[in-house]
């Protein structure tokens, strides 16, 4: 055992004297997303805290984007196995995340690290979340790879068109992630309160017969109309479990 035998599985940190990259690929692009340069003193207050310091995730879609995720706080929305495309039609969006304990091809998989130290968020905070709402299923197996498959719980939107985007938490530090440009979010709660209530239907009329607005085209087809609203009659209520 490389790391140590602590009950929780330890990443090594960066060694005096040099920086850690912290970075994120997105197959199957192989786009490098280099993404933060972590200061070797930095660095070594982390080693001395205990607190496992990855550098280095690489995360894939099961179906290339554009992808579109409907999101409910109950869970009650699609899962990322039925992700709309741009034509509101359901794929498999599947999103995989393998951790690495140094760039490969010298850095090994990390197995068995817990889920619930790693999640999504987006940039600009316009998604919200209920407590654990966007980790994936399990920790990662014995190929360092776990998987985000069952419905997000979440409310509001990630709104590329916005500039907004996704980024990848590993324990507290966030990894920028170019390879999740083209995936999106949005939810009948749409003021992001985590509750589909009244001013949420009141927002959907604003959409409906207004302009068209990304955060409620459920059904992501570019058009905001009946099959939109048939998903927001169907979660009407709906909250943090
Ligand atoms: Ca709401
Ligand atoms: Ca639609």
């Amino acid at each position: 055992m490389r790391h140590g035998n602590a009950a929780r599985p330890t990443i090594s940190a960066a060694r005096p004297g040099r920086q850690s990259h912290w970075g994120l690929v997105m197959s199957p692009l192989k786009t490098w997303g280099v993404v933060a340069l972590l200061a070797a003193g930095f660095a070594g207050a982390l080693w001395a805290a205990d607190i496992p310091v990855v550098p280095y995730v690489e995360v894939s879609f099961a179906t290339p984007g554009p992808l579109s995720l409907f999101c409910l706080p109950d869970g009650s929305g699609n899962p990322f196995t039925e992700a709309y495309n741009s034509l509101g039609q359901k794929v498999d969006g599947t999103l995989t995340l393998t951790l690495y304990d140094d760039f490969p091809p010298r850095g090994d998989p990390v197995p068995d690290f817990p889920r619930e130290d790693i999640w999504l968020m987006d940039l600009q905070g316009t998604l919200v979340s209920c407590p654990g709402g966007l980790i994936p299923a399990a920790n990662t197996d014995a190929n360092g790879m776990t998987h985000w498959e069952q419905p997000a719980l979440a409310g509001g939107r990630v709104d590329p068109g916005s500039g907004n985007g996704w980024t990848v938490f590993v324990v507290g530090w966030t990894l920028d992630a170019p390879g999740l440009i083209e995936f999106r979010a949005n939810s009948a709660d749409l003021d992001g309160n985590l509750a589909v209530t009244l001013t949420d239907v009141w927002l959907f009329t604003q959409a409906f017969f207004g302009p068209y607005d990304y955060a409620a085209d459920f059904r992501w087809d570019g058009v905001v109309n009946l099959s939109d609203l048939a998903l927001l009659a169907g979660s009407l209520e709906a909250s943090c479990p």
